[in-house]
């Protein structure tokens, strides 16, 4: 089939993003994903800034509704028309007094990519108008990644922990669910899951009524996600307070990848206003640098997350590996790792870059993060290697994605392997990032 004009293609994606739009912030896709969620709509702002500058400003400024108290960012913000008590229930945040009383939140985050949809959105907003966007949003921001420091980091090692697979974005990827598997479990749930009983806890999904089984985390994961969730709520999902034995405490790699560029962000937008940052803050910076380090493993070339308890390397390859290079990796790291970004690669098929490579025992070719390719990581990688000045790399991984929505439509994610798409269709980050790729 010929590849449609690149111009049509951008409309049609344009026409997703007016199609999932609630006002002043757009939802990841009416059906599944009907509330605002924190990286969605950054990248979404990201893919809108090529169209409509003032809309990218108001979806990012939209997000700080849920910002609570001590500066944290929730992963949700729920939509006040949509019923969802499957999700709500999990959260109850207005029992929480640092949580906002006009919105209810989940009491979780997500990838702090706001700075970077910050600052790139900055630079196609008409100078009159940059410097007012600027100002309201770095106090912010600054009050995000502090809390993201203050609250995370308990031992200033320079790494952030989650308690929580939904905080990292990859929600099913392997070594979150590796140790997922091992959490304890309490008598009922050993029960449940020996019996095979836990195909009750999709009541409390939406996605299963959307999307195939087949193409989401297997019922046993969801009750496992729950249960954790709910531990978290014990102690207020406070990371200080949580016993290490009852929870799941990962240094993830793509969070602290994304951090690191998220920080170069905050840095760069004080410098344009020409006011300086918290120094506390500010000192915080280069030590994820120098920690992205400890997630290096020399021998299979490779990044990895680290369990925060034992200090063990998580040594299941997966996407998130390439994010260090848009995060001042070093030049011969850069090279091993696009290296593994060649023909014949379990991380090069037809469509790359799936979020497991093909030639890997826990690759599954249609379930959610457990191999297909998600957009917004090439997006992200592409960035990262045009930083690294692998260009021709960056040119054919674009193109490739950008024709893989071109046949394939704007799934939320798609068979690394044939291009089928899976999940919801017309997701809005798909369209949102196609058009920033086109846009380059
Ligand atoms: C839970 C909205 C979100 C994305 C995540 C993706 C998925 C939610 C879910 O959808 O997670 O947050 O219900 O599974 O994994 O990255 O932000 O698009």
């Amino acid at each position: 089939m010929p590849a449609r004009p690149p111009t049509a293609l951008a409309q049609r994606a344009q026409a997703v993003l007016e199609h999932n739009r609630r006002g002043a912030w757009t939802c990841p896709s009416p059906e599944l994903y009907p509330h605002q969620w924190l990286w969605d709509s950054c990248f979404v702002a990201i893919g809108i800034s090529t169209f409509d500058p003032p809309r990218a400003a108001g979806e990012l400024t939209a997000l700080f509704r849920g910002q609570w108290s001590n500066g944290m960012l929730p992963h949700m913000i729920f939509a006040d028309d949509v019923s969802d008590v499957g999700s709500t229930r999990i959260w109850q945040s207005r029992k929480n007094p640092l949580a906002p009383r006009d919105v209810a939140t989940s009491c979780i985050t997500q990838p702090p990519i706001i700075a970077i949809a910050a600052w790139r959105i900055a630079q196609t907003l008409p100078a009159a108008d940059r410097r007012g966007f600027l100002a309201e949003i770095l106090p912010k921001l600054v009050a995000y990644h502090s809390w993201l420091y203050r609250e995370r980091d308990l031992q200033g090692r320079g790494l952030v922990t989650l308690i929580h697979p939904w905080e990292c974005g990859l929600d099913t990827t392997p070594p979150w669910m590796q140790s997922l598997h091992r959490m304890s479990k309490p008598w009922w749930m050993r029960v449940v899951l020996k019996l095979r009983l836990s195909r009750v806890a999709r009541f409390f999904r939406r996605d299963t009524r959307y999307a195939p089984a087949a193409e989401r985390l297997s019922d046993d994961d969801g009750l496992r996600m729950l249960v954790l969730a709910h531990r978290a709520k014990r102690h207020d999902f406070e990371l200080r307070r949580m016993p290490p034995r009852d929870s799941v405490l990962i240094e993830d790699l793509a969070f602290n990848a994304f951090l690191i560029v998220a920080n170069r962000a905050v840095t760069r937008i004080a410098e344009e206003l020409d006011v300086g940052i918290d120094p506390e803050l500010e000192r915080r910076f280069p030590t994820t640098v120098a920690a992205l380090d400890e997630l290096w493993d020399e021998s299979s070339g490779q990044y990895y997350s680290r369990n925060a308890v034992t200090g063990a390397l998580i040594k299941v390859p997966t996407v998130a590996t390439f994010l260090p290079l848009w995060a001042d990796v070093p030049p011969d790291r850069a090279a091993r790792l696009v290296g593994h970004l060649a023909d014949e690669s379990g991380y090069w098929p037809r469509y790359p870059v799936p979020s497991v490579p093909t030639d890997h025992p826990h690759f599954d070719a249609h379930r959610y993060w457990k191999g297909p390719t998600w957009v917004n990581m090439n997006w992200a990688i592409v960035q990262g290697l045009r930083e690294c000045g692998a260009t021709d790399v960056a040119d054919e991984l674009a193109s490739r994605t950008i024709e893989l929505t071109d046949q394939h439509g704007f799934a939320e994610y798609f068979s690394a392997l044939t291009g089928e798409g899976f999940g919801a269709e017309d997701f809005s980050w798909t369209a949102a990032l196609v058009l920033d790729l086109l846009d380059e």
